[in-house]
């Protein structure tokens, strides 16, 4: 029998900075990645929640991320800022860059941040959604490891590339979806491997580009694949170009953590794009013409949004507390000590 305790999230966010700390992480970059990742439990993101955290904390015992790195700033213009994550998290970074993309976004109508040397082993909607909440429409991008291989290829060159998009809608909500750009994220196979589930058809293929639904094949030397064959590739191709070619950070295929055994972080790029929708031209503005669209959907049938299952599920959690596995409790306090 599975036994689950209940977590108020400011514990469960105290008790992942604690594990943070004690592995080599700076207070703030603690507090940031916890954040991250209770939220993603709380959410049911599960592929991006607590059981992220063994890899975490792997990774910063390896050396090959910098869990204390103190990102840099620079100007690229007056709608353009790069930042030198320092070979740290890409979270922590985009952090210290907010303010001022918010302010650069407001100020001429649209702010890049092209974040390079940083980590990304999160879900990629908290990159976007406080940006909505502030009344911006946000875009964000991150390149992985090569996981997906391109259609006609042998060999995988893609990462599982996430895309996010968080926008101001009617009655002060936001609507926001978050996707790989793989059949299945990653963290889904490894998910689906440790628990004994097959995959679906099409998702991905075996160490000899035979397709399997056997997880373990894939992660054996197997591989992803795009989701919609070759337009989910360009996708994939665009946030290589976006995150890494724009950023100056390192394409999926070219992250070598071969010296850092434990390692599980990809060192990438991250690239955001922050639109002041006010500059547009809806004179109904801008986000009750999103909430008509969301109107004219549930009109045409479509009921659930992206977003609604996550939202509600935030919701379930801060009334009840955080549901985790007594096992996975046990298994986060034994990460506090060293
Ligand atoms: P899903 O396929 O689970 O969901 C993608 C989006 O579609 C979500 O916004 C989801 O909303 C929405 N959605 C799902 N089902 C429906 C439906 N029936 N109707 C309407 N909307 C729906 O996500 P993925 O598995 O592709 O990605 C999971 C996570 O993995 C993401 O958070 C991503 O950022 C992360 N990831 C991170 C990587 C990294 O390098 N850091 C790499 C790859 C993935 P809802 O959330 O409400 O269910
Ligand atoms: O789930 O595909 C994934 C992933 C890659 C890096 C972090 N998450």
């Amino acid at each position: 029998m599975v036994t689950m305790t209940h977590m108020d999230f400011d514990a469960l966010v105290a008790l992942l900075t604690r594990i943070f700390i004690a592995n080599g992480a700076s207070p703030g970059v603690a507090d940031i990645l916890a954040r991250n990742c209770a939220g993603a439990e709380r959410d049911g993101a599960m592929s991006h929640g607590l059981f992220r955290m063994p890899g975490y904390v792997a990774t910063l015992r390896s050396g090959w991320v910098d869990g204390r790195a103190e990102p840099v700033v620079e100007d690229g213009g007056a709608s353009f800022l790069r930042v030198d994550a320092a070979n740290g998290f890409a979270q922590p970074a985009l952090a210290v860059a907010a303010p001022l993309a918010m302010d650069r976004a407001c100020a001429t109508g649209a702010c890049v941040v092209a974040i390079r040397r940083s980590h990304h082993f999160a879900a990629l909607w908290p990159d976007v959604e406080p940006f909505a909440e502030a009344g911006l429409v946000a875009i964000a991008m991150v390149d992985s490891m090569a996981v997906v291989v391109p259609p006609g290829a042998g060999k995988p060159v893609y990462g599982t590339n996430p895309l996010a998009f968080a926008a101001p809608r009617g009655g002060g909500k936001i609507i926001v979806f978050d996707q790989a750009v793989s059949v299945l994220a990653h963290g889904d196979v490894q998910i689906a491997a440790r628990e004994g589930h097959d995959l679906p058809e099409g998702a991905g293929v075996d160490a000899a580009g035979r397709p399997t639904r056997d997880p373990r094949a894939v992660l054996d030397g197997g591989a992803l694949l795009p989701f919609g064959g070759h337009k989910g590739a360009a996708i994939a191709m665009m946030i290589e170009i976006m995150a890494a070619a724009l950023t100056g950070g390192l394409y999926s295929h070219e992250v070598d953590w071969s010296g850092h055994p434990g390692a599980q972080t990809p060192c990438t790029g991250e690239c955001v794009i922050l639109i002041d929708p006010a500059r547009g031209g809806s004179a109904a503005g801008f986000a009750a013409r999103v909430e008509q669209l969301v109107e004219a959907l549930r009109a045409a049938g479509q009921e659930r949004m992206p977003g609604d299952r996550r939202f509600a599920a935030r919701e379930k959690a801060l009334r009840e507390g955080v549901a985790v596995r007594a096992e996975m409790l046990a298994r986060l306090e034994g990460l506090v000590a060293n």
